[in-house]
């Protein structure tokens, strides 16, 4: 493929897209915050005029409508803090006469608000009906600020025709807009049917999960039970556990998961975490602020650390920049000596939770890159990976549907959207499987297979729990095994 003709843009994208394109076997669309499943060079139209819209593309499947929205600012699709006022338009009968005005387009039958959160839907008899963006199926990720997002929606509850063409249009409230027409595809959404089963060669297998207090109402119980005998985690970091003591928990953990001649080994901090774990819990750090490092005798040389996070709720940005702050300057002192912590080199440390992840995502940035704000107050950056390089933000992809959300209330005006999170050092650990658990999106078959009902993900609580297998390194990061050269 020759790039002479793209804008110097569309070069860089293309550049940054393809390693992640030739890595992806299946295809399809994922809502999952990698933007290697677009084709760059053929989905991404650029913006008419300069401004935070860059470039807009479009696709479809058999299920949804998707967008893919570049900016060149960091934008959070249903918030206002970076207002945006980006409207997303589709015209489903191809008749400009019926619909709504976006803009320079008309005939838009479907109109999603984002940032207003709403579609606004036209019927046959010239009124429009507002709809919230959950009861369109629509879809969304990064659930954190971004300059690239993606967005589906879905067909069947929008009333998307099985064939045909449809335009369709995004327009920012800059007065930029992308529009496109396509022909309505109709290959099947990307097939995914993760096994809930530990990934051969996996060493330990970590879980993170906010409990939404429910730790004593009997259905929740039941579908947490089905759920962790399904998932069967080795450790797990619990959220929103503060009104239940160590031992109820340990408790509960030996009836569903009992362990050969012992009992769970569950730590409870100063407030709502717990860590839980098959093996002796050896040391807790229970002082820092909504985070829970504990030590764990993991079956490697050497020990493992996991520390279980709950950050500030909702429109918090600074209070949750802060407390990364505060925890990385943990991990600092724990990766470097003297000070208050030592860790042998090479520990891998797991970091995860509900991190409430939603407005500019500074603290991600923080936790990812170990760029600390405050740094009078927490001291400098370093460098949060063991071979000095940055953290790897998991995935955790739904097993049976290609989304990465993990939160999702019907009833809220906010859309699903991924709150649970699973930050590894890739440099000493591989990941040999990682997933989330909708329960209700499993066929039957495989509920069956794994002793799940179609309701247990949130009668279990209000999160979904999210799933890392992992191995330690046993070569040096970076490095490649020598290669004999051939020869000639
Ligand atoms: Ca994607
Ligand atoms: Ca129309
Ligand atoms: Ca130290
Ligand atoms: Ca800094």
């Amino acid at each position: 493929m020759s790039d002479r003709h793209l804008s110097p843009l569309l070069s860089a994208l293309t550049a940054l897209l393809l390693p992640c394109l030739t890595a992806t076997a299946q295809t399809g669309i994922a809502i999952d915050h990698d933007f290697g499943d677009w084709n760059p060079a053929g989905d991404l139209a650029t913006a008419d005029t300069v401004g935070p819209l860059v470039a807009a593309g479009f696709t479809t499947d058999a299920e949804n409508l998707y967008f893919h929205l570049v900016y060149d600012r960091l934008v959070a699709l249903d918030e206002s803090w970076e207002p945006h006022g980006t409207r997303l338009g589709v015209d489903i009968d191809g008749n400009t006469s019926t619909g709504q005005i976006v803009g320079g387009f008309q005939g838009a039958d479907i109109v999603v608000h984002l940032q207003d959160r709403y579609v606004s839907e036209s019927n046959t008899n010239g009124t429009t009906e507002q709809h919230s963006l959950n009861d369109r199926y629509v879809r969304m990720a990064p659930t954190y600020g971004g300059e690239e997002h993606e967005v589906s929606l879905g067909r069947a509850v929008n009333g998307v025709p099985v064939a045909g063409t449809v335009r369709w249009t995004v327009r920012c409230g800059s007065g930029q807009q992308v529009s496109g027409e396509v022909a309505l595809d109709n290959t099947p959404a990307l097939a995914m049917a993760t096994p809930l089963e530990r990934a051969e060669g996996a060493e330990v297998r970590v879980a993170f999960w906010n409990m939404n207090r429910r730790l004593d109402e009997a259905p929740a119980l039941e579908a947490m039970g089905r759920i962790l005998q399904a998932v069967q985690p080795d450790v797990i970091g619990m959220s929103e556990v503060e009104d239940f003591s160590a031992a109820h928990v340990r408790d509960l953990l030996d009836g569903w998961l009992p362990l050969e001649g012992g009992s769970w080994h569950v730590a409870k901090d100063d407030w709502d975490l717990m860590v839980c774990s098959r093996w002796p819990i050896t040391t807790e750090y229970p002082d820092i602020y909504r985070q829970f490092p504990v030590l764990v005798d993991a079956p490697w040389a050497g020990d493992l650390m996991v520390a279980a996070s709950h950050l500030k709720c909702c429109n918090g940005a600074e209070q949750r920049r802060t407390e990364a702050d505060e925890y990385m300057a943990f991990l600092r002192d724990a990766m470097t000596e003297g000070g208050d912590v030592d860790l042998p080199s090479k520990t891998p440390v797991v970091y995860g939770g509900d991190l409430n992840m939603v407005g500019p995502g500074w603290a991600m940035q923080t936790l990812l890159t170990g760029n600390i704000h405050d740094e009078v107050a927490n001291g400098p950056d370093f460098a949060p990976d063991w071979d000095g390089t940055a953290l790897r933000e998991l995935t955790c992809l739904q097993s049976d549907r290609a989304m990465d959300y993990t939160w999702r209330n019907d009833n809220s005006s906010w859309g699903a959207g991924k709150l649970d999170y699973i930050l590894v050092q890739d440099g000493v650990v591989k990941v040999l499987r990682e997933f989330s658990l909708e329960t209700s999106s499993m066929t039957a078959e495989r509920r069956t297979q794994y002793g799940l009902e179609p309701g247990d993900d949130l009668q279990a609580s209000d999160h979904y729990i999210v799933v890392a297998d992992l191995k330690k390194r046993d070569r040096r990061p970076g490095t490649k095994p020598v290669q004999l050269k051939k020869a000639n």
